[in-house]
């Protein structure tokens, strides 16, 4: 009989031959994390602000704003970091604006900083959206473009160009869309003097949510030693109760650096420890990362210390040390099951959006937590980071909740046959570069999707597609890639390339509106033709309809709350018949209404959520939360106090 441990270790060397770390190794994008090593300074809070309203956005370039404070060319407001600047005003043209804005603030940075020449002094902007210029008293140190993922530059040499100056960060950003950017959009001039005023110009896009700008995540200062742990690479997989961490460490600074790493348990106690930048850490009696609802005890995560050291040119030993945390699992996908830990992985779950009230796609904390818990109180066991990548925070949550999640880029609306030409596809493959290099060593990350709806039954979708997919395995090959469509099975270009088919369907609402008694039928022909084509497990990744809360009707119309329980409840029928055979998973849409631009068919947003957008349950929720938890009793293996009288659950 082989041995068990020499077969995993052979099964993860293999991975990792395969998996191209070098090509993160430029651009490490570690999450920052306070070590002996390593300090971070926030800079959350109030900066000075101001919209370019010149009519051709440029004034702030030809006029240097970077050079002085801001409030020195002219009027500022305080705007708050991280939020979306549209809702903070009273004033529409700053709700409405495109073009470029600017940030500015002066931090003080601790004298040791700068003094210290073995430290590196790292900005970084967790996102802002669209495009981005950063200077450090008046020098640009990055540009970056990208709404949705974070940007750095070491900026020590600035502050050390002259030590008494203080720290000015100065940001502009621009939420101008074009068919080359993730998500694209193009700007229209409308030129009718009769219709129009002077340069009267709006923003197309083809997606369905406020385009939502300005800093939206945490800036921050931090440190590292000169000679520092800039990536870290994980695999995991077990056999026999036995669990193995493939790890690769990426070092810059310097070629001499020794490297040991030690793996530790919950209560602090070291169950493995390796040394160099490459090796496998073998964990006996490994305790799993499970999704939430599935096991006893989800969301178990191991703590990977690397600590790094290298003499400095005088003899001390310089060090920096990184801690990681790590969930040992595996997922796989057969042509009818999705499997985590090697047991079939059922999707009951949500599509969500970053948005909110007043903050827009800002960050925040309350919101966060909350939505946890309302995930966990509906019995949801994963969501889709529709329709681009979140907040690395949230991933953070994920992983220690058990919360599964599909994490999806940016490339939603790629609807022009414009947007399938080169430029595009070499920024999309960028943008999956640094959504990978960001997200590949969450445990709750189980696959990646690289668009939503694209026009993937155009021509140049085959091809687009296929290099997208193929591109993202080979930074990854480790988990399955989707993309999300709605076209018809048989004119579906990128099919054939994804690993699980996700597919979007509004019956009764966009197609056959008010007709509830189609429902079934036409879902059963959806699945069945999907699955006849491309003997691929689905996921329904997203189903639902519009309700404004309050509204009742019986018999239900639409947008009353029974004609959203009723649309779930015919889509479930069908789900609980294929889900014995290849639909692996079901997505609501969505999680909570959230802001849309304006237009006839949206009531101030988008109403499909199960939530309100200030989170407050429509019948909806207690539809699906009776559900998720009568799912989770059949499937999962729970504690008792968590299996959930169905008896108390409240029907509409
Ligand atoms: C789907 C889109 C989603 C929309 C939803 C809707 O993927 O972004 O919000 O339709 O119309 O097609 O509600």
């Amino acid at each position: 009989m082989a041995c068990p441990v020499k077969h995993l270790q052979l099964h993860l060397i293999l991975l990792f031959a395969l998996w191209d770390v070098c090509s993160m190794i430029n651009s490490g994008m570690l999450f920052p994390r306070e070590s002996s090593s390593r300090e971070i300074k926030e800079l959350n809070g109030l900066w000075s602000f101001r919209a370019d309203l010149s009519p051709n956005r440029n004034l702030g370039f030809e006029q240097a704003w970077y050079k002085r404070r801001l409030a020195e060319t002219g009027p500022v407001l305080d705007m708050p970091v991280p939020a979306s600047y549209n809702d903070i005003t009273q004033d529409p043209k700053l709700r409405d604006f495109i073009g470029w804005v600017w940030y500015d603030r002066e931090v003080v940075v601790p004298s040791r900083w700068v003094a210290d020449k073995n430290i590196r002094v790292v900005l970084r902007v967790g996102s802002a959206h669209y495009s981005s210029v950063v200077w450090v008293n008046g020098v640009k140190v990055t540009e970056h473009h990208g709404g949705h993922l974070p940007f750095e530059a070491e900026i020590g040499g600035v502050l050390r160009g002259d030590p008494t100056a203080p720290c000015r960060i100065t940001i502009a950003v621009n939420n101008t869309l074009t068919l080359q950017t993730l998500p694209p959009g193009n700007i229209q001039y409308l030129n009718d003097p009769s219709r129009y005023p002077k340069g009267y110009f709006v923003q197309n896009t083809y997606f369905d949510f406020f385009n939502y700008a300005g800093i939206h995540r945490s800036v921050l200062l931090y440190t590292t030693p000169q000679t520092y742990v800039n990536d870290i690479a994980v695999v995991t997989d077990f056999a026999d109760g036995l669990g193995a961490i493939a790890y690769d460490v990426a070092v810059s600074g310097s070629s001499n650096a020794s490297l040991k790493v030690t793996l530790t348990d919950g209560e602090g106690r070291c169950v493995a420890a390796a040394t160099g930048p490459k090796g496998v850490l073998k964990v006996v009696d490994a305790t799993l990362w499970w999704p939430y609802l599935m096991h006893e005890r989800p969301g178990f995560l191991y703590n990977m210390e690397v600590c790094l050291q290298v003499a400095s040119a005088r003899g001390e030993v310089l060090e920096d040390r990184y801690t990681l945390p790590v969930g040992i699992r595996t997922v796989k996908v057969t042509s009818t099951q999705f499997l985590i830990n090697n047991k079939p992985f059922y999707f009951h779950g949500v599509n969500k959006h970053e948005d909110s009230d007043i903050r827009g796609k800002g960050f925040d904390w309350p919101l966060v937590v909350k939505d946890f818990n309302l995930m966990k109180w509906l019995g949801a066991n994963s969501f889709r980071t529709s329709h681009y990548p979140y907040d690395e925070e949230i991933l953070h949550m994920c992983d220690r909740h058990g919360i599964v999640v599909i994490d999806e880029s940016p490339g939603v609306g790629i609807r022009d046959i414009r947007s399938f030409g080169n430029a595009s596809l070499a920024h999309h493959l960028d943008v999956m570069g640094e959504l990978v290099t960001r997200d590949k060593n969450h445990p709750s990350v189980v696959m990646w999707s690289v668009a939503n709806e694209p026009a993937s039954e155009m021509p140049p979708a085959g091809l687009y597609f296929e290099t997208v997919i193929a591109h993202t395995k080979a930074l990854d090959p480790t988990r399955p890639v989707t993309y999300v469509t709605n076209s018809n099975y048989a004119r579906d270009k990128g099919a054939p390339f994804v690993d699980v088919i996700c597919v979007n369907s509004y019956l009764s609402w966009y197609h056959d509106p008010g007709a509830l008694e189609v429902i079934s039928l036409q879902l059963n022909t959806q699945f069945e033709e999907w699955y006849g084509k491309y003997k691929k497990p689905i996921i329904q990744s997203e189903y639902g309809a519009d309700v404004v809360p309050g509204l009742h009707s019986d018999p239900p119309v639409m947008f009353s709350e029974e004609y959203q329980v009723m649309v779930l409840r015919s889509y479930h029928e069908v789900f609980d018949q294929k889900r014995k055979q290849y639909v692996i998973g079901e997505l609501i849409w969505n999680f909570a209404d959230f802001m849309t631009a304006q237009g006839v068919t949206r009531v101030v947003g988008n109403k499909k959520g199960i939530f309100t957008r200030q989170r407050q349950p429509k019948a909806g929720a207690y539809t699906l939360r009776e559900r998720y938890w009568r799912i989770a009793n059949e499937t999962g293996l729970l504690p008792p106090w968590t299996k959930y009288p169905c008896s108390q659950l409240r029907s509409p």
